[in-house]
Parts: C-alpha cells; structure tokens; sequence
C-alpha cells in the first residue's frame, strides 16, 4: 500500500501541486456514497454505519470519510444488511471479524495525526472503503480531483497521437491489401 500510495502521489506530482497531501481522491474513487470528509470533530465518539446504502446495495460505509480528534474512539455498527462486512485497515494495523448481524460493534481509539485507510475485505472491489482523518493531516479533496482529470486528459492525447501514427502506418497497407485481393479476381472473371 505503501507503493500504492507513492504512485498515486507521483501521478498528481506530474499535472499539480497536490504531492505531498494523501491522495484520497484515488482511494475514494469509484466509490458512490463518499462525499468528501465529514467533519466530527469535537468529539469523543463518532459512530460510523456498516452496511450503510451505496456501492448498488448496502456495501458502504457511512460516512466514508471523517475528520476526528486525535483520541477519539471511533465505533463501527453494522446496520445488518448487504451480508457480512469486516473493517480492515489498509496497513493491516487493524481488523475486525466478520459479521453480518445488526447492532454487532467494533471500536478503535486512534491517537496519532493521520489518514487510516480501511476497507471491507469481501465488498473492496464493489467501492466498499473508508477513510479517517485524524486531527489536521492535510488531504487532498477537491484539488485532487482537478489533478486526476488532468492526468486522463494527457492520457487520453498520447493515445490520440499514438492511434493516429499508428493509423497512418497501417492505411497504406490495408490499401496495398484491398488492391492486392481485387487483382488476382480480375484475370479469373
Ligand atoms: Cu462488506
């Protein structure tokens, strides 16, 4: 994850400014219910749902990402639908087991300045992660986004330019074909 999230800032490196933040545009991508980082600070407790509606069921988690005070116990409940879910942080720093009954807890106190990754093992590929943003670790929101967009685009051109050589290349020969074809049709007719 490490590599990871070193591509992740090298690519934004190239089109922006936004390097030295934790991309979480990247990590958010795909992913239908994130709507940017809930602020809960303030508080010594802040209850985030498993199970909670996105992702084309009930395979997110809600809020995906939160701002929280270095100290606060954050408590994951699982809502009981879209089956079992666990919480397993990217740095394998944490897990829970994996349950799928309503009103089952799991609770983590975090105390360092950072971004914790996490994700449910089974539903991840289907947009089921979650962030914590813990005390003021900058992140990248908005700007990565831009930055992301950028990096398509330039993409997108090096394909366009690539595609266009190679089509350049491949016409006369696909011309030198059809005429080739044509020709030994014509004696036999
Ligand atoms: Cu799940």
């Amino acid at each position: 994850m490490k590599g990871a999230a070193a591509a992740s800032a090298a690519a934004a490196g190239l089109s922006g400014p936004a390097a030295a933040e934790t991309d979480l545009s990247a990590w958010f991508d795909g992913v239908s219910n994130y709507d940017g980082v809930v602020d809960e600070t303030g508080q010594p407790e802040v209850t985030i749902e498993v199970g909670a509606k996105g992702n084309n069921g009930a395979f997110a988690f809600g809020p995906a990402a939160v701002r929280v005070d270095p100290g606060t116990t954050v408590v994951w409940e699982w809502t009981g639908e879209g089956g079992s879910h666990n919480v397993a942080a990217e740095d394998g720093s944490f897990e829970s087991e994996m349950v799928g009954e309503q009103g089952h807890t799991f609770e983590q106190t975090f105390e360092e300045n950072g971004v914790v990754k996490y994700a449910c093992t089974p539903h991840k590929p289907m947009g089921m992660k979650g962030a914590l943003v813990v005390g003021d670790a900058e992140v990248g929101t908005s700007g990565g986004e831009s930055d992301h967009g950028g990096g398509i685009s330039l993409s997108a051109n090096q394909y366009a330019i690539g595609g266009s050589i190679l089509l350049g290349l491949l016409s006369p020969i696909a011309f030198a074909l059809v005429l080739f074809k044509r020709d030994p049709d014509g004696p036999d007719r």
